[in-house]
């Protein structure tokens, strides 16, 4: 999904919003399920809980922007305009994935829509959109790189080495920590002697602003300021998005004795889709109509995904040494 940055969104705009988490809810459940019934091949981290931040975010960004983002990173390939199909086909190990069934959860690209990659490494995600806001305004380009993080990256150095490269040199980097207050099953106020993140901005010397993720008015918002401020040259800005996952940290792991069953049902009730959707209705903002509509519409859009997925082939073990190095038009490996 792609709009323009606009303070006030219009009703169009709020529901374009709506819609956008709920593919990411709907896509995420579907997997969740797939898991479960063993058709996902490797591991599968949703963005239950946290799809204000993705949708916000993206909401702000063109085709020619460039995300990098994480072992959640379902989520931020949706909302960067990945077809749900494809994202389900690749879990899936399927040919028709958006990486040809090679990549699995943690490698999702689709350089034509700028989803340039998940990662199962924590941190890197940092320093591959700084290089990308380089070379982005090295072209003279208007283009904006975003790098989503977690709470778990950023007391890795590649957050220091990253954040300050891209302040000294201006560059249009957008750097969206979503804290969720953990990092696997290590709480942040234990691996943090600092309990936020948006505040360390200053001390970098870029804007450090501290949201609600929960509240993508609040996410869309600073989101559209900062890519505001990236596109007019002004340089990076610190998000820090205040979430939470409500599924375990992985489909299949144990969710307990590191939080409680209380903490959990607390952010549950500050879900981020089923609180908008109040807020739109008790706002005059839409009408129970439009939110059923765009419901069936998601609903229809992710059992087709799952159908798709299934249905597609297995990659032809022959074309296992492609799509490894850049290509001759050929399809020979330019570096074979
Ligand atoms: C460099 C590195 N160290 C450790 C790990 C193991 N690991 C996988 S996920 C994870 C937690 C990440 O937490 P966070 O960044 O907060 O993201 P979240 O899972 O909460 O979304 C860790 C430590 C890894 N993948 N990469
Ligand atoms: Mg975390």
């Amino acid at each position: 999904m792609s709009q323009d940055a606009s303070p006030t969104p219009d009703k169009e705009a709020l529901l374009r919003l709506y819609r956008g988490m709920l593919l990411i809810r709907g896509a995420e459940e579907q997997l969740a399920k797939s898991y479960a019934a063993g058709l996902i091949h490797g591991a599968c981290h949703t963005y239950v809980g946290e799809e204000a931040v993705a949708t916000g975010v993206c909401a702000h960004l063109r085709a020619d922007d460039a995300v990098f983002s994480t072992h959640r990173g379902h989520g931020h390939a949706l909302a960067k305009g990945v077809p749900p199909r494809e994202l389900i086909a690749e879990l899936y190990g399927r040919a028709t994935g958006c990486s040809r069934g090679r990549g699995g959860s943690m490698h999702l690209f689709a350089p034509e829509v700028g989803m340039m990659g998940t990662s199962g490494i924590v941190g890197p995600c940092i320093l591959q959109a700084t290089g990308a806001g380089y070379s982005f305004k090295l072209l003279k380009t208007d283009r904006v790189a975003v790098a989503f993080f977690g709470d778990g990256a950023v007391n890795n150095g590649a957050f220091h080495e990253g954040i300050n490269l891209a302040t000294i040199w201006k560059l249009p980097v957008i750097f969206v920590c979503e804290n969720n207050l953990y990092a696997t099953e290590v709480p942040f106020a234990y691996a943090s002697g600092n309990p936020d993140v948006g505040n360390r901005g200053p001390a970098y010397g870029l804007p450090g602003v501290i949201v609600d993720g929960n509240d993508i008015l609040a996410v869309f918002d600073a989101a559209g300021e900062a890519v505001r401020r990236a596109r007019a040259g002004e340089g990076p800005t610190l998000i820090e998005c205040k979430t939470y996952r409500t599924r375990a940290h992985s489909e299949g792991m144990r969710d307990t004795g590191y939080r409680t069953q209380a903490e959990v049902d607390d952010w549950k009730a500050r879900d981020p889709i089923t609180t908008y959707r109040a807020r739109l209705l008790d706002g005059g903002l839409a009408a129970e109509d439009d939110l059923q509509e765009i419901e069936a519409d998601v609903q229809g859009i992710v059992a087709h995904a799952a159908e798709f997925a299934e249905a597609g082939p297995w990659p032809d073990p022959a074309t296992a040494a492609l799509h490894v190095y850049s290509e001759t038009e050929g399809g020979e490996a330019a570096h074979a």
